[in-house]
């Protein structure tokens, strides 16, 4: 179908960055973020594919991302996706979801709110295409009865722990205290999303938040409080 691969160059964390294809119909360009200082677009458009390199300045001291899009499994950089789906944004869950995450000391590194797609809610949910509820989640989640709240989370065990803290696929079976047990009723309207695995934060990150400058790092003005160890 469609396919991107991005390379970056010329910056420290370029030798743990894979280079990265994805199928993302919707989102075949290339932006400049904001805050990218320089910006170099290196390729050529063909067959719907795009290639790109970039570098930026390092100096700056919030910027936008320099890092491999997942971060470093198992280290304080390690990344996932969350996203509020749109029965969560429906029913004003947005701030107590976004607070779970904030009050376990991680950091948020990118933040949107987005109608998807069909084509990015197929891919992002492209290992359930085979299930008959497949067309029906597609709708919910790109019908524009509300958006989807994206997210990028970053901090220790990130992926496995945002998994613990949504709790079970099905709310019946979600552990007390889980967002999922707290806030809903059926798996059908289970109000968020989290990536399950290093492999999937990878994709889903790309999928989202893939456009150069949309990821933003910055530094925790208390971290030392959250990961010093004794
Ligand atoms: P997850 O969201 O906990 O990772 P998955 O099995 O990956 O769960 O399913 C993705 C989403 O598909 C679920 O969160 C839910 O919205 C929807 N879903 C899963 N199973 C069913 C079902 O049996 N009926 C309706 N929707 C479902
Ligand atoms: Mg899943």
């Amino acid at each position: 179908m469609f396919a991107r691969s991005f390379a970056r160059i010329a910056r420290p964390a370029a030798s743990s960055m894979k280079a990265r294809a994805f199928s993302t119909g919707a989102r075949a360009s290339a932006a400049a973020g904001s805050r990218m200082a320089t910006f170099a677009t290196a390729g050529a458009i063909a067959t719907g594919a795009a290639s790109y390199a970039y570098f930026q300045n390092a100096q700056s001291p919030v910027q936008a991302d320099s890092k491999p899009i997942a971060g470093v499994k198992g280290t304080f950089s390690e990344r996932t996706f969350i996203a509020v789906k749109p029965d969560g944004v429906q029913r004003g869950l947005v701030a107590k979801i976004i607070a779970r995450f904030e009050d376990r000391g991680y950091k948020l590194v990118g933040l949107k709110a987005v109608v998807p797609s069909k084509d990015l809610a197929e891919e992002h949910y492209a290992d359930l295409k085979s299930r008959p509820f497949f067309g029906g989640l597609v709708d919910y989640m790109t019908n524009g009865k509300a958006p989807v709240v994206a997210m990028v989370w970053e901090g220790k065990d990130v992926i496995k722990q945002g998994r613990v803290m949504i709790g079970a696929t099905n709310p019946l079976d979600a552990a007390p205290g889980t967002i999922r047990n707290t806030y809903c009723q059926v798996v059908g309207r289970n109000i968020v999303h989290g990536s399950d695995s290093y492999e999937s934060a990878e994709k889903e990150i790309g999928l989202w938040f893939g456009k150069a400058g949309e990821l933003v790092e910055w530094s925790q003005a208390n971290s030392e409080w959250i990961q010093s160890d004794n």
